[in-house]
């Protein structure tokens, strides 16, 4: 076997990663010639590269490693799970302590009744379980014609097909089809991009009411969930108006219908609660959750849901399951992840101490001239880029021209921060501080100033 470590030269790791390795969500030819960044230790918030450069994870990995990098205990209990038992499956009539302590420690956490889990190893996954689960649930009780799931435009669910399916985003329904049926999409509640003259209050309503008018015209007895994340994530940190989640409650109850939270990335601590649905005050009947769960240490996912649907599902027997599904090693992981967060009160310091101190900096960025809105909730945010934003207009060049031009600046500065499309977006780790908060806003800052400067250049801060 050939020995490839840390020590190789950039250039040759480059190679080797271009010749073998296919990169998710990358143009990979183009990736062959530029050369990837490699990414070769971590502690707390920052990121060290194969050159040296450290760097700061404006985005905890992709939104996962809320309690930041280099905890060695979940290296040592991983590590102490792998000697007493690497693996056992929880198939037909096993289980282990791993699991079950998890999932006990999981019941406590959740609000209301969501005291069971179905785990899998990612959030893709847990979303399939969610499809097969939901559409099951309803034919036990012999509504099998209530199986249509109602989803949201530019959502992310995740990229197997299931989760690709109950996700909106165009790019990704365009490759790969057809997708999975009975599933239907509404508009989501971005106000900034899609809210013409409507007042916030107003837009939010009416893009609830979208599911209702939805609910009315697929059939009543048709709709067996509504799937949303309580914060949109990977669409651009797209926060709904005060007036959009009450609503859906409103409907969801109204038509009997299971609403799923997706809490994927606003699970464990990111909105400034242990849930989102707890900030966003939703009861949901079912949370998928991954990432933060084990602060992605290890790869888990799971389906939370209420003891009314775990109870029906008992009823027979669930043909679904994953061969990782409770992998001792994962939960034992992200039992220690919990722990960690709990002893070192990791949420509340997100909700008390960096959230306020960080909402106040990234606020004020609405006065950048390329800056549209602002929007922040716990330790996710996002800004609107604009070049007019007295008439929240987009900019005349392809979508995420812009947003890529100042992610490349924002990378050149040693601060990870995504675009989506003409969006910029944070969730640094939970745990970072105010001195760090201040050096990431100064590199956010400094990004945006140089992206600004070099956008104007290059004539591109026109209006659509
Ligand atoms: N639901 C939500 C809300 C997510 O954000 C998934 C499901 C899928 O989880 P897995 O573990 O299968 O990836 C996600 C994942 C991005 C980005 O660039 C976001 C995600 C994953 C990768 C990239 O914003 N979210």
């Amino acid at each position: 076997m050939n020995m490839i470590s840390n020590h190789m030269p950039t250039e040759e790791l480059q190679a080797l990663d271009a010749a073998h390795h296919m990169h998710p969500f990358t143009a990979n030819g183009e990736l062959a010639t530029k050369g990837a960044r490699v990414i070769t230790r971590a502690n707390g918030v920052h990121l060290t590269d194969s050159q040296g450069n450290q760097i700061l994870d404006g985005m905890s990995g992709l939104w996962c490693v809320n309690i930041g990098y280099g905890r060695d205990e979940l290296a040592d209990v991983a590590a102490r799970q792998m000697r007493e038992l690497p693996y056992y499956n929880t198939f037909f009539q096993t289980t282990h302590v791993p699991v079950i302590a998890l999932s006990a420690q999981i019941a406590e956490l959740t609000p209301g009744d969501l005291n069971n889990v179905f785990y899998a190893g990612s959030g893709s996954e847990a979303n399939d379980t969610n499809i097969r689960l939901v559409r099951h649930y309803w034919a036990m009780k012999g509504h099998t014609e209530k199986n249509v799931i109602i989803s949201r435009h530019n959502a992310y669910h995740g990229s197997t097909l299931g989760g690709t399916s109950l996700g909106g985003m165009s790019g990704m329904h365009a490759q790969g089809g057809p997708m999975v049926g009975g599933i239907h999409h509404i508009n989501q509640p971005n106000w900034w991009s899609e809210g013409g003259d409507m007042s916030p209050e107003e837009f939010g309503l009416a893009r609830a009411q979208e599911l209702e008018q939805a609910i009315l015209e697929l059939g009543e007895n048709r709709v067996a969930a509504f799937i949303a994340e309580p914060v949109q994530g990977a669409g651009g940190v797209i926060v709904a108006p005060d007036t959009y989640w009450p609503e859906i409650q409103r409907i969801c109850d109204k038509y009997d219908i299971l609403l799923i939270a997706d809490e994927v990335i606003c699970g464990f601590g990111r909105t400034g609660n242990w849930f989102g649905s707890q900030t966003m005050g939703i009861r949901p009947d079912i949370m998928t959750i991954a990432k933060g769960l084990s602060s992605g240490y290890a790869p888990i996912g799971g389906s939370i849901v209420s003891d009314d649907i775990a109870s029906v599902i008992a009823q027979g027997e669930f043909n679904h399951g994953y061969t990782y599904s409770g992998h001792p090693v994962a939960c034992a992981v992200a039992m220690e992840n919990l722990r960690i967060m709990q002893e070192e009160n990791i949420v509340e310091h997100a909700r008390d101490v960096a959230a306020p101190y960080l909402k106040e900096k990234w606020e004020a960025l609405a006065d950048h001239p390329m800056v549209g809105e602002a929007k922040i909730v716990g330790l996710m945010a996002s800004v609107a880029l604009t070049p007019d934003k007295a008439n929240r207009a987009a900019f005349a060049s392809e979508t995420g021209t812009v947003g890529f031009m100042c992610r490349e600046r924002s990378f050149a500065n040693n601060l990870i921060m995504r675009h989506v499309g003409d969006r910029m977006v944070i969730a640094p780790p939970l745990v970072i501080t105010p001195d760090e908060i201040d050096v990431m806003m100064d590199r956010a800052v400094q990004s945006l100033d140089e992206a600004h400067k070099a956008v104007k250049d290059a004539g591109l801060f026109v209006s659509a």
